[in-house]
């Protein structure tokens, strides 16, 4: 049984209210990043709030550790709940992310190997194992790991332990929830979703998938 996180990646705000409402029922947590933000402007975070789900704010967070923190207190003084750091800067960057988190109550999770095909050019070969140990020495709450490849997970579970996995990659990337399901706390769904004729229907049956 895992999470459905929905990615919003809508550039229309409306819709993307319209669309996060609607499936709401069936969500335990909504994703956005540029995509929304820089559309709709940081107030779409107060908007989303109102239907009660958790936000994780994906924006990849990759710079300085003083960068980094300053990122992730506006991210939390906005409400997020969660945010997505990348783990290659480094573990004093990935710290900075991973104690702004905790101080303001909230969780980092770093990504560990994309999900797209062009990962394979440079989280093989042991980069994606060494961030997640990196992740776990640093005291990440989780990891983002590729619904697309589910042995490569298969293998970042052994190295992360209990610690959370979201994994996307599911539907328009060509990613099996039922593969993955099982392996990973959380699967995250976009367009398969937000793009589908029936978006209600679509959310619901991957819902079902999850349990
Ligand atoms: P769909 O491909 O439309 O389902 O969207 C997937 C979502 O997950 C998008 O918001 C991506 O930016 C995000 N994502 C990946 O697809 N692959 C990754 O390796 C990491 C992420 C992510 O960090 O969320």
């Amino acid at each position: 049984m895992s999470d459905l996180i929905l990615a919003l990646d809508l550039t229309d705000a409306a819709k993307a209210v319209h669309l996060a409402e609607i499936t709401a029922p069936y969500l335990n947590a909504i994703k956005i990043g540029y995509p929304l933000i820089l559309s709709a402007g940081p107030g779409i975070v107060t908007e989303l709030l109102t239907f009660g789900l958790p936000l994780i704010a994906d924006f990849k967070v990759a710079d300085i550790p003083n960068t980094n923190r300053l990122i992730t207190e506006q991210v939390f003084h906005a409400g997020f709940s969660a945010i997505i750091s990348h783990g290659f800067t480094g573990s004093d960057s990935v710290t900075a992310c991973v104690h702004t988190a905790h101080e303001a109550g909230g969780e980092c999770y770093v990504v560990c190997e994309m999900s797209h095909p062009g990962a394979e050019e440079f989280f093989y070969q042991g980069t994606a194992e060494r961030i997640a140990s990196l992740a776990t020495q640093c005291g990440a709450d989780g990891i983002i790991a590729p619904a697309t490849r589910p042995e490569r997970t298969r293998i970042l579970r052994e190295i992360v332990g209990e610690k959370k996995i979201l994994s996307p990659g599911v539907g328009a990337q060509g990613g099996d929830p039922k593969a993955i399901s099982g392996l990973v706390d959380g699967i995250i769904v976009g367009r398969s979703i937000y793009e589908a004729q029936d978006p209600v229907s679509a959310a619901a049956q991957y819902a079902e998938a999850c349990r």
